[in-house]
């Protein structure tokens, strides 16, 4: 199939424009996304007027797609399509997840044995005030680590627990039902792992889950977590997204972290949200250990 990859700006991130994603999009073409996605981390179709089965399908084709563990943030049209928004139904009960808050640095799922890296988000309507979402890559963190930063990390996992991030929470919106917390024990992936098929080396981070590192005494290791964060959250790694309506943006959350700002309660903002469950041999899929098995 025809396409253009274009680079957007002096980012990491890609635009493919030619694409129109409710048509049958070839294995060929989906094998050289797969490529350009592990290598860009995050790839934008813009104009994309889709229905939820259409970005449902699409997004299956790069792995099978996972239910939103939040049930009640599940379109009722299509239950793998999870709705992020601010807005209400007519009861005045919220429609989807996450509100108007800032949503902090994370990668999605770090806190599981078997983390579903890929993600897709769809804007149906979008903020005119606040409401950005940025990325993180920590591929190009780690390659710009200091040496002494390089080797301090070698070889180390870090831990990753779900109730540090439940803690930060401060919305009802974004509570998580005990039920859930219980299946989330702490667990350890490698802080850096290297991609299946390009040997590319990458931090894997989440300041919203990370609680220490396996063997390190637990004040060391945060200030270490909070330097790498730090570090790999600076502009310079960092892709801003300028939201439009019809915008279909992939991210991989191997090697990227992901953060959006608040907007105020008046503006309406209503994104699809779909997770899907990548394969180990095709792309970069943190290694999973019980904390308590490390
Ligand atoms: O609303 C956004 O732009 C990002 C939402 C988000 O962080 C997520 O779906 O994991």
């Amino acid at each position: 199939m025809k396409y253009a990859a274009n680079a957007i700006g002096n980012s990491f991130a890609c635009e493919i424009v030619g694409l129109k994603l409710w048509e049958n999009v070839d294995a060929r073409t989906v094998d050289e996304l797969r490529g350009l996605w592990s290598e860009h981390g995050v790839l934008v179709f813009r104009r994309q007027a889709i229905s939820e089965h259409e970005l449902a399908d699409f997004c299956a084709l790069f792995g099978p797609l996972e239910l939103t563990v939040r049930r009640d943030w599940a379109s009722s049209v299509r239950p793998e399509v999870g709705i992020i928004s601010n807005l209400k139904d007519g009861t005045g009960a919220p429609i989807g997840g996450l509100g108007d808050g800032e949503v902090y640095w994370h990668s999605d799922q770090s806190y599981m044995l078997n983390p579903a890296t890929g993600a897709a988000l769809h804007a149906v309507e979008i903020a005119h005030e606040g409401g950005g979402t940025r990325w993180a890559n920590l591929a190009m963190a780690y390659e710009a680590l200091p040496p002494a930063l390089k080797s301090a990390v070698e070889g180390k996992s870090g831990i990753f627990d779900y109730s540090k991030r439940l803690a930060g929470y401060k919305e009802a919106d974004r509570m998580v039902p005990a039920d859930q917390k219980n299946r989330t024990p702490p667990v350890t992936h490698p802080l850096v792992h290297a991609h299946p098929r390009t040997g590319r080396k990458s931090l894997y981070l989440d300041p919203t889950t990370s609680v220490g590192i396996v063997g390190m005494e637990t004040k060391a290791a945060n200030a270490l977590l909070d330097e790498l964060a730090a570090l790999a959250t600076q502009p310079r790694f960092v892709y801003q997204h300028q939201w439009q309506v019809g915008d279909t943006l992939l991210w991989d959350n191997g090697f990227l972290l992901h953060q959006r700002d608040p907007f105020p309660a008046t503006e309406k903002r209503l994104m699809k949200r779909m997770t899907m469950i990548l394969h180990k041999d095709l792309h970069m899929v943190p290694e999973g250990r019980l904390a308590e098995a490390a």
